[in-house]
């Protein structure tokens, strides 16, 4: 059998795979929230790398799993550490990560996880639990005050014991004031519109929720010890597959059931806002700003927009892989037209920003056909990202009068993507998404285009109040879904884009 990835199998590894800190000597200093595979290939990365530009080891990560123990089971055994496969069409390096110094399954041990929060060693708490692990309405950006879990933590038997995200994170915070362990950073590291602030109003909605001596000591000292900053996360991440870990084990002559993979780029844009020490992130490539908004528009619009108009549309057409999508010349003109027309528009760019050359490299990064990403993994979860990724845009162009249809394509291409069961060449398209039973019964009994517009709209969760009111808005939308419908997806696409640019 292979050897296992360990601090005491590392030394067999090609020198130049090894991690450039020496893992025995990694202190906690940051709790982590939701290790799964993007945290290691982006907060890890850029920690190891901070940690070995200064030398100072005192920032590695404890990362706790959210639901699911499985990231344990990879990492324990390993001693944390695991490998990072960069792919692109140049070729795959693979380098192993050794800024995870502990783990934590959350479920599993929900006390340990508020000690954790407590700890006067934790000086940064972050997160990347996806979308929808903030359970959140996306279209108020308010807590869903009214959900069981999240009842239950703010119930006083569960003050040591909480389950959901904003629950362990509010507990936390509550055991760190009684043990004055001192002020504390949240970085949120989501996809999500002004997250800092995002996450700071859901912490505080759950607060209201405590009983009122415990309400009245923990909001003013949340507002004074616990800074929540903005930030703007990206690199590309597919899931990892088997044939992933096969090529390391080749290539290292270890099993390591850790493996991310990732694409080389990678950017992170910090809120320059901290209650204490932090990691010098700026020196592994980070950007500290005092103003974030920007870079998030332009991230969340420009790449998040563009991918999931793509995975949908693509998928629809019957595209397995991002890449390929984008490598149809139909899709190419498309996505452009998006970006150019009705996203670009919208935007306020930093001055000195070249906005085109950040389109051309986001539509170069997509093209990487070596990272095999799927469009199923980017259509998940629509509900959640589609409000920040496409509806704000929707809503700016409509605000100054103007129609823009390669948005509204998206949309449609999600509608169909929801009601259509299969791809236009007939593989099947399953819905994954946590408001897929409220979505199925908005379309139930639908007998066509202008039902499905109609029942998908009225879902205020996604779409708020104001987009059903908009009759133009809702036109198009049939218009588009009525053309998916009847003349396919690459059809559709092929008119946007040759009506454009
Ligand atoms: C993707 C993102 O899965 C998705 O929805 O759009 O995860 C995307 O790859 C990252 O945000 C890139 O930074």
């Amino acid at each position: 059998v292979t050897p296992r990835l360990s601090r005491a199998t590392l030394p067999s590894v090609p020198a130049a795979a090894r991690p450039p800190i020496e893992p025995a000597g990694v202190e906690v200093g940051i709790a982590h929230l939701g290790i799964g595979a993007f945290a290691r290939a982006h907060l890890a990365e850029y920690t190891q790398a901070a940690m070995a530009a200064t030398g100072d080891l005192r920032w590695g990560l404890c990362g706790v799993t959210q639901r699911s123990a499985a990231v344990v089971d990879q990492l324990y055994p390993q001693d944390g550490l695991y490998t990072v496969l960069t792919r692109s069409d140049a070729g795959t390096g693979a380098a192993i990560n050794a800024a995870v110094a502990a783990v934590l399954a959350g479920a599993d041990a929900p006390g340990e996880v508020v000690g954790l929060l407590a700890a006067p060693s934790t000086r940064i708490i972050t997160l990347t639990v996806t979308e929808k692990g903030y359970r959140h309405d996306p279209a108020t950006g308010r807590l869903r005050r009214d959900e069981p879990q999240v009842r239950a933590d703010a119930e006083p038997e569960r003050a040591g014991a909480p389950r959901t995200v904003v629950g362990r994170l509010a507990r936390g915070l509550q055991a760190r004031r009684r043990a004055d362990a001192g002020p504390v950073t949240v970085v949120c590291c989501d996809n999500l519109p002004g997250n800092g602030p995002l996450l700071q109003r859901l912490v505080t909605d759950f607060v209201e929720l405590l009983p009122g001596r415990e309400r009245e000591e923990l909001l003013p000292w949340l507002a004074q010890s616990v800074r929540f900053p903005a930030t703007m996360v990206d690199r590309i991440v597919p899931a990892t597959t088997d044939a992933d870990r096969a090529e390391v084990a080749a290539r290292l002559g270890l099993r390591d059931d850790g493996v991310v993979v990732a694409e080389p780029f990678r950017q992170w844009v910090i809120e320059a806002d901290f209650a204490a020490e932090r990691p010098s992130w700026e020196a592994a490539g980070a950007t500290l700003t005092d103003d974030v908004a920007p870079y998030e528009a332009m991230k969340l619009r420009l790449l998040n927009g563009a991918h999931s108009a793509l995975a949908y549309l693509g998928a629809l057409a019957g595209h397995e892989y991002l890449a390929d999508v984008v490598h149809d010349e139909a899709f190419a003109g498309y996505v452009r037209a998006l970006m150019t027309q009705d996203v670009t528009p919208t935007l306020a760019v930093p001055p000195g920003f070249d906005l085109d050359r950040y389109r051309d490299t986001l539509i170069a990064r997509f093209g990487n056909s070596a990272l095999r990403h799927r469009t199923a993994q980017i259509a998940m979860d629509g509900s959640q990202k589609l409000p920040q990724r496409l509806l704000g845009t929707i809503r700016d162009r409509r605000a100054a009068g103007a129609e823009p249809r390669a948005a509204v394509l998206a949309i449609a291409g999600w509608m169909r993507y929801l009601t259509a069961g299969a791809s236009d060449t007939g593989t099947p398209l399953p819905v994954d998404d946590p408001l897929a039973d409220r979505l199925r019964a908005a379309v139930a009994g639908a007998r066509g285009p202008a039902d499905i517009v109609a029942g998908l709209l009225g879902v205020t969760e996604v779409f708020g109040t104001d987009l059903a009111d908009d009759a133009t808005l809702r036109k198009l939308l049939m218009d588009a879904l009525a053309q998916l419908t009847e003349a396919g997806a690459a059809a559709a696409v092929m008119e946007v884009h040759s009506a454009g640019i």
